[in-house]
């Protein structure tokens, strides 16, 4: 028997100013931020093709895009004992829009970092350089969140997003470690701590490799530029 999912929608509505009783509002909101993903998404997509003319190849390898499940938002808003409205969700909550970015070496990172927020529409609100300084788990990830307009029929609206820079190795670490993460759940287990500790040996190596692999670019580069 299929167990019946919480209307998260629904619950979100009654503390909407909007006494209307229709998940429109919510639908809407969730249509602006999928506007915004493609607009983000299209600009890495030009960078990439625009970088690719200066160099042998793309510097992004994939670019995945996400928008925030309903229960995530309700759950976040209630964990942080937020109001449950619209207005709450466009002021707290900055990733509901989201846009992972996959190059192949950690310079162009930076460089496709730099290149997005040179460009006249786009608002730094916030960035998290996980690289410089990674997480004490070893997680590494350059994270912006910026704003960009959609433009509408009518209107202009600004909507945050969610852009996290990764190398395929750096992806290939946190995808593994997110899925044991979340599979089993893993403070409980006994071994907590050394597993804990093996993940973090992994993501160093996984910088080791990052660092090697943009050593050999820069040597095969040089060696063409001779
Ligand atoms: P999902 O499903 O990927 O969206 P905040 O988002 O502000 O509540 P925080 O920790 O201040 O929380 O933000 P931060 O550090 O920018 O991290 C947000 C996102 O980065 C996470 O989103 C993950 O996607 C990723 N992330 C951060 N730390 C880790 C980590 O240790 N391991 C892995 N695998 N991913 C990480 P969510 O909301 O957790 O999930």
């Amino acid at each position: 028997m299929s167990k019946k999912q919480p209307d998260w929608t629904a619950q979100l509505i009654p503390f909407q100013s909007n006494p209307s009783p229709s998940a429109e509002p919510f639908r809407h909101l969730m249509t602006y931020y999928r506007c915004a993903i493609m607009e983000v998404e299209t600009k890495f997509r030009v960078l990439d093709v625009q970088m690719s003319l200066h160099r042998e190849s793309n510097p992004i390898e994939s670019i995945k895009t996400r928008l925030k499940s309903p229960e995530s938002i309700f759950g976040k808003l209630q964990r942080r004992n937020l109001p449950l409205t619209l207005e709450s969700i466009e002021n707290n909550l900055f990733d509901i829009a989201g846009v992972r970015v996959i190059c192949s070496f950690p310079e162009d990172i930076y460089f496709l970092a730099e290149a997005l927020l040179r460009q006249d529409d786009v608002t730094l609100i916030e960035r998290k350089d996980y690289i410089r300084n990674p997480k004490p788990n070893g997680y590494r990830s350059l994270h912006l969140i910026i704003e960009v307009p959609i433009f509408l029929q009518n209107e202009t609206r600004r909507m945050k997003v969610e852009v996290q820079f990764r190398t395929i190795a750096m992806d290939f670490w946190a995808s593994l470690e997110h899925k044991l993460r979340y599979k089993k759940s893993l403070e409980t287990n006994e071994d907590y701590d050394e597993i804990s500790r093996q993940l973090k040996n992994c993501a160093e190596l996984s910088a080791i490799l990052d660092r090697w692999m943009e050593n050999i670019r820069g040597q095969i580069d040089g060696a063409r530029e001779i």
